[in-house]
């Protein structure tokens, strides 16, 4: 009884410490004490994320074969790989964590983690890879550049590498927009089915709304994340409508309204319902996004066996020589 009381105390003091250090704005580094529930917390939102990165890849890479020109292929071959550079660097963070590769993606697999509903709507035409990078990158900066001040070191750095690119692919894929808003008629009207088949998944990215967001209150005491999925979302809104109206698309929402006391745009809730439904069932797409993911890693298996048996035997003659 004494020692449970003991372990207790030990407990509460490590957490207090734990708790001066967070509101002080120290950095949390992977040998550092933590809480089981905080690394659990990063565990879960790292791993997401990066599973996030790597099947935001099969959206867009279906469009590589058929970008129209030369010069638009090569940008998108660039940025799908960026993609899957910023699923290594959030998977490497995780991995401080003590969470394995193998873990993390065998969750995936299995259709045991989540992933972003974002990736899991199909992109019809050329005009909705100008939409995922605009908005959904766009999205993706204003939550991620938030993040960069998250407490958590490795994701921090990791995440510094990933927002500089991300805005790049914002402007990338606004700039696909603008130059079909300013073709013919039928790359116009492409450029705004576009805007209205990806607006509401856009908005969904910031997650379910602040009273409906479970982990949020913990992640937001141990600065985890920063702003709320609201504030986030409100911001995104705020920057991307003028963006949309500068080049004479009509962002589908009726209720869209500027509200002088706020200071900013009055906009329709998002469908909580079918967010979470996505998100739990993987929506229209996700059957096809992890057979291909499946696939993908399947058909590497022998090239990660032959780098392992290569690195094996590099370290062999170095102690050999040694
Ligand atoms: N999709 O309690 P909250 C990109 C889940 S990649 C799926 O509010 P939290 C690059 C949530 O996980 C985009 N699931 O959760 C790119 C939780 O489930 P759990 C990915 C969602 O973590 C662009 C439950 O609902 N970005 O940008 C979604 O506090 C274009 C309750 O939600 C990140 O991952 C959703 N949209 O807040 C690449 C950024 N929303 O685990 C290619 C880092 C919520 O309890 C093309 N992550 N859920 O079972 C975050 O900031 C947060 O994790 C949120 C969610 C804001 C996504």
């Amino acid at each position: 009884m004494e020692n449970t009381h003991t372990v207790d105390h030990e407990e509460a003091s490590r957490l207090a410490e734990f708790e001066r250090r967070i509101d002080n704005g120290d950095i949390i580094e992977p040998n550092d004490w933590m809480p089981a529930e905080y690394r659990r917390l990063l565990i879960r939102q790292i791993s997401q994320h990066a599973h996030s990165e790597v099947i935001g890849m099969l959206p867009e890479g279906n469009w590589i074969s058929r970008a129209p020109s030369l010069r638009r292929k090569l940008g998108l071959l660039a940025k799908v790989q960026d993609e899957g550079g910023h699923g290594l660097y959030l998977y490497a963070a995780a991995e401080t964590l003590g969470a394995t590769r193998d873990d993390m993606v065998a969750a995936l697999l299995e259709g045991r983690a989540k992933y972003s509903t974002l990736m899991t709507y199909p992109t019809v035409t050329w005009a909705d890879v100008g939409a995922v990078g605009w908005l959904g990158d766009g999205a993706g900066v204003i939550n991620q550049t938030s993040l960069l001040r998250t407490s958590y070191g490795p994701y921090a750095r990791a995440l510094a590498r990933i927002c500089m690119e991300e805005s790049f692919h914002q402007r990338q894929g606004y700039e696909i927009m603008c130059a079909m808003a300013d073709g013919g008629g039928e790359q116009r009207r492409m450029a705004q089915g576009a805007l209205d088949r990806w607006w509401a998944p856009a908005l969904m990215m910031f997650g379910p709304p602040d009273d409906a967001s479970p982990n949020s209150s913990l992640s937001m005491r141990w600065r985890i994340k920063r702003e709320s999925n609201d504030t986030l979302r409100q911001r995104f809104v705020d920057a991307t409508v003028p963006q949309a109206e500068a080049i004479g698309l009509r962002v589908p929402d009726p209720q869209l309204r500027w509200n002088e006391d706020k200071g900013g745009y009055d906009f329709t809730p998002i469908d909580t319902d079918e967010l979470l439904r996505v998100a739990k069932t993987g929506g229209m797409a996700g059957l096809d996004r992890l057979t291909a993911r499946r696939a993908a890693v399947e058909e590497g298996a022998w090239v990660r066996r032959a780098m392992l048996t290569h690195a094996r035997k590099q370290r062999l003659a170095a102690g050999e020589a040694a």
